[in-house]
């Protein structure tokens, strides 16, 4: 099978609108809401707070967008930040949080590189009166004591997007779909609900197939690797990549190139996040499409924070607001893009 990118534009401008609206009546609040820490009224709004923030890495060019949208944000609203870039390893991540209670820091955010094994860190912030929010990334724990909030994207949601538009696009093709899946970060929590979004909605569809899954870390280098030995086992019989972002798209899409294929024509790209590189490959005609993952909440979690802080109750739960875009679309769309 070849060539499965057909311009619906109209039928995808409908779509796109439809999950837009659906994603504005869903987002922002669960019924769930975290205890305000103070209601004395001795609030702490106003005041220069002290926020610890525990990142998960620099892997992708999503990552780097977020960071600064958070250090912006800090900055802007006068308060101090703490910074520690956790490498991509759990280990620094728990140091890194210990260290921010020693300092009694005022907030610590979190952006949890896996989703498990934090149980007692969380326990020892808790302990000593330090609110933990989660950012971008949801940990696996039962006690959601142990944090005040999570504001990030609905990772499932992104899969099935992803899922939904190659099914939309692939409608008129018979036989198989051959499909090679880039995985994130084993643990992490994108990487478990990207997978499961996606395979929950091509579960419909008998005649795709993911014939190769393996992780390349959320990097270009991991990714490029990856689909390189992907390609010299079977490269003819792929029809479709499904990276879990787009650095490793793109990493993959070198890959194709090098191995003598047409990305975005031989093989149908696939990538999550909408950074400018996605944007750049699209445009190019070398990418099909991206999920947007959008990355700019620094100014989001500010106001969390100093919310929770000054005694108001908060949601456990807030969500990012968040589209998709085609090729058709990247070359007007590119110099509007934030990250
Ligand atoms: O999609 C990926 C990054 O947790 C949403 O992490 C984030 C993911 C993002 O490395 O590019």
């Amino acid at each position: 099978m070849r060539k499965l990118f057909k311009g619906k534009t109209i039928l995808f401008l409908v779509m796109s609108l439809m999950l837009l609206l659906a994603a504005c009546s869903s987002s922002g609040t669960g019924g769930e809401t975290s205890e305000p820490k103070d209601s004395s009224g001795d609030s702490k709004s106003g005041d220069k707070l002290v926020i610890g923030f525990s990142q998960v890495g620099a892997e992708s060019e999503w990552r780097t967008a977020n960071t600064k949208s958070m250090q912006e944000a800090i900055k802007a609203a006068g308060h101090e930040l703490k910074f520690s870039d956790a490498q991509q390893k759990q280990e620094n991540q728990i140091k890194a949080i210990r260290s921010f209670i020693a300092q009694k820091v005022d907030a610590i955010v979190f952006s949890p590189v896996v989703e498990t094994g934090f149980e007692t860190v969380l326990k020892e912030a808790k302990d000593a009166g330090i609110p933990v929010f989660l950012s971008d990334r949801a940990v696996d724990i039962e006690d959601d004591s142990l944090w005040v909030t999570f504001l990030g994207s609905d990772f499932v949601e992104e899969g099935r997007k992803a899922a939904k538009w190659l099914v939309e696009e692939t409608a008129d093709v018979e036989g198989d779909i051959n499909i090679v899946e880039l995985q994130g970060t084993v643990g992490s929590a994108p990487a478990i609900d990207r997978k499961e979004g996606f395979e929950e909605i091509i579960a419909d569809h008998p005649n795709m197939k993911i014939v190769k899954s393996q992780t390349g870390d959320f990097t270009r280098a991991k990714g490029k690797e990856v689909m390189e030995a992907f390609l010299k086992s079977d490269g003819e019989n792929i029809d479709v990549l499904y990276a879990h972002n787009d650095d490793m798209a793109i990493g993959a899409i070198q890959a194709i190139e090098e191995y003598g294929l047409k990305p975005a024509e031989d093989i149908t790209i696939i990538g999550v996040d909408a950074v400018k590189g996605a944007f750049e490959a699209m445009a190019a005609g070398k990418m099909n499409v991206t999920v947007e993952c959008n990355p700019m909440f620094g100014p989001q979690m500010v106001d969390l924070i100093e919310a929770y802080l000054a005694g108001e109750e908060i949601p456990k739960r807030v969500a990012v607001e968040e589209s998709m875009y085609t090729m058709d679309q990247a070359e007007e769309l590119l110099p509007t893009r934030e990250y």
